[in-house]
């Protein structure tokens, strides 16, 4: 399985990165005109936080993750408190650089979900939508050929998929909420997870956790927030929950031979979680950061997994290391 984030609910904090800036934010878009987005701790499905989008009719409310490739498949978890009152067209999708979008709407007159292309056919499911329940939604998207196809289920039952006569494309992002200033709702959304890889589908449930270092061994290049050496309590700077704070934090300190590919792209220590972050709350001091390794950390920490429960300088297995392609054409839903 080639899984890349980005259920990153589980940081408790909901904001976009800033280009070449570290530690500024998790998604690449925050969308909050419509109401803004945010990590919700009393509503969840497992671990401390879910995504509340509650959007209203002044606009867009929704992040987005830039997505690559030719195929994306999900894994999501969704509930709505209270049913929608109308038709969504949209409370989550898939962005295409060209063409149209893959999104997953409601349809009120039967309590149903479905999914579409943008323009084509709504194609219900076969269950209902129940307020206050988590349903895992499942989506395995093609759109490298013509037609471009939308294999889905709901709570592990297959569902009529969705197909789109057109030429073939990229996809650009995945997205939760909407860009549609019609769609009113509340929802929560947990448990993401994302592949590119059409074998992983379907990924099945399943759930995302924190996780945070338990213990930490000294080593010479990295150091704690004041400058000692890493020691035996090292790790108590990296329990920050939610991940908002640099208060105390651990950071590479040097360049070393030891620390694998991790020495030449990046100069902080992987993130404590098993989430794949792309920011986490660990700020290494500017002026020991090179900005010119700043720049290449095209296989940004984020992107890689984060395992280990003891901390360690060195990098996780090869499969996710390189982030998704960063396509140039249009992300929004
Ligand atoms: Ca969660
Ligand atoms: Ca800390």
């Amino acid at each position: 399985m080639a899984a890349r984030g980005p259920d990153y609910f589980e940081s408790g904090a909901v904001s976009a990165v800033t280009t070449g800036l570290p530690g500024t934010g998790l998604f690449d878009e925050v969308h909050t005109v419509g109401g803004t987005p945010a990590a919700q701790s009393t509503v969840k499905r497992n671990g401390d936080y879910s995504l509340r989008v509650a959007k209203n009719n002044a606009g867009a409310s929704y992040v987005l993750r830039v997505l690559g490739g030719t195929t994306g498949v999900e894994r999501v978890a969704v509930r709505f408190a209270t049913l929608p009152s109308t038709d969504l067209d949209r409370f989550m999708g898939m962005g295409i650089t060209a063409g149209n979008s893959l999104r997953i709407g409601y349809i009120a007159s039967s309590n149903k979900l479905e999914v579409h292309f943008a323009n084509g056919t709504k194609v219900a499911a076969s269950s209902t939508v129940t307020a206050g329940a988590w349903h895992v939604i499942e989506l395995n998207l093609n759109v490298g050929a013509d037609p471009r196809t939308a294999d889905w289920r709901v709570d592990g039952v297959d569902q009529t998929a969705a197909s789109s006569a057109e030429a073939a494309s990229t996809l650009a992002s995945v997205w939760w909420g909407s860009v549609n200033p019609g769609d009113v709702f509340t929802a929560n959304y947990d448990d993401v997870l994302v592949s590119t890889t059409p074998a992983d589908y379907p990924l099945g449930d399943g759930k995302v956790l924190a996780l945070r270092p338990n213990s930490s061994t000294g080593t010479s290049v990295f150091s704690n927030d004041d400058g000692t050496p890493v020691n035996a309590t090292s790790h108590t700077r990296l329990d920050d929950n939610p991940m908002v704070s640099t208060t105390d934090n651990v950071y590479q300190n040097a360049i070393s031979g030891t620390s694998t590919s991790s020495s030449a792209s990046r100069t902080r220590p992987r993130p404590a979680s098993t989430e794949c972050r792309r920011r986490w709350p660990i700020t290494a001091p500017a002026p020991r950061r090179p900005p010119t390794r700043r720049r290449a950390s095209s296989t940004d920490p984020a992107r890689a997994s984060c395992t280990a429960a003891t901390w360690s300088p060195h990098r996780s297995p090869t499969a996710a290391r390189s982030p998704p392609p960063r396509p140039s054409g249009p992300r929004a839903p």
